[in-house]
C-alpha cells in the first residue's frame, strides 16, 4: 500500500505526517486538525484545535474484551479530556502552535508537563482505537510478520515479551511495539503517557505501531485488579492488518 492511500484510508498520523506535513495537513479525513496560524502569541479562533477523533465502530463492538462502559467512558471521557486539555496547554505555548502532534512530542522538553500528558494521551488513544478491532485479531502476515521473527524469533516469542512489559510496567502506562530509527522492530513500556516519539525524554526511540493502555480505566470494570487477563484477552483484538500498514509507512 502507498503512503497516500494509507494515509486516507486510515485517517492516520504516521511517520508520512512528519515527511509530508504539508499534504496531510491539506486532507480532509485526517483527525488531526492542526493548529495554524497565531496572533499576539495565542490560537487563532478561527482555526480549531485537535479533535477527538471518532471511533469507528460501537462502545459494545469489543465486548467480552472490553466492555460498552469501558469504551464509552475511555473514548468519551478520558480521551475527549486529552483533547480539550491538549489545546489549552497549546493556547498557552506559542512554542507548538501550527504543529502536527507528531511533531509536537518529538520536540518535548522535561518541563512541558502539560503537552506532554494531554498531547501523550491524545495520540496515544487515537493509535490505540485503531489498533484494535471488533470481531476479532487474525496473525500478522508478510513482511510484518518477517520483522517480528527477525526482531523477537517468533510471534509468540514477541507477544510474550510485549506481555511481560505490559504486565511489569508499574502504575499508569503503555507497553509499544515500535520501530526504530533503521527500521527495525522492537517492543519497549512508557509511565503515563509517554511514548516512543518523546525522543528526549524517553529511553527507547521510535515510531509505535502498536500499544496496549495499562492504566486501569482501560481494563478495571471487567478485569478489577486481573491486569494480566486484561493483557491476555487484548491480543484476541490486535488489528493486524492496521499495524502491518503502519509498519509499512516506516518502511519507506
Ligand atoms: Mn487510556
Amino acid at each position: 500500500m502507498k503512503k497516500r492511500e494509507f494515509l486516507k484510508l486510515s485517517g492516520v498520523v504516521g511517520v508520512g505526517f512528519i515527511a509530508a506535513p504539508f499534504m496531510a495537513c491539506s486532507h480532509k479525513n485526517l483527525e488531526e486538525k492542526v493548529i495554524t496560524g497565531s496572533s499576539e502569541g495565542g490560537i487563532n479562533p478561527s482555526v480549531k484545535g485537535f479533535e477527538l477523533p471518532p471511533l469507528g465502530f460501537e462502545y459494545n463492538a469489543l465486548e467480552p474484551v472490553i466492555d460498552a462502559l469501558t469504551m464509552e467512558i475511555h473514548h468519551g471521557k478520558h480521551h475527549g479530556s486529552y483533547v480539550n486539555k491538549l489545546n489549552d496547554a497549546i493556547k498557552n505555548n506559542g512554542r507548538f502552535s501550527g504543529m502536527a502532534i507528531e511533531s509536537i512530542l518529538r520536540s518535548l522538553k522535561e518541563d512541558d508537563t502539560a503537552v506532554r500528558n494531554n498531547g501523550g494521551g491524545h495520540y496515544n488513544h487515537s493509535l490505540f482505537w485503531k489498533i484494535i478491532s471488533p470481531g476479532g485479531s487474525n496473525k500478522p502476515d508478510g513482511k510484518l510478520a518477517e520483522a517480528i521473527n527477525s526482531s523477537f524469533g517468533s510471534y509468540e516469542a514477541f507477544i510474550a515479551e510485549f506481555s511481560e512489559l505490559a504486565k511489569s510496567r508499574f502504575g499508569s502506562g503503555w507497553a509499544w511495539l515500535s520501530v526504530d530509527a533503521a527500521g527495525k522492530l522492537f517492543a519497549s513500556s512508557t509511565s503515563n503517557q509517554d511514548n516512543p516519539l518523546m525522543s528526549n525524554l524517553v529511553e527507547r526511540r521510535g515510531t509505535p505501531i502498536l500499544g496496549i493502555d495499562v492504566w486501569e480505566h482501560a481494563y478495571y470494570l471487567t478485569y478489577q485488579n486481573r491486569r494480566p487477563d486484561y493483557i491476555k484477552s487484548f491480543m484476541e483484538i490486535i488489528n493486524w492488518t492496521e499495524v502491518a500498514a503502519r509498519f509499512s509507512v516506516t518502511q519507506g
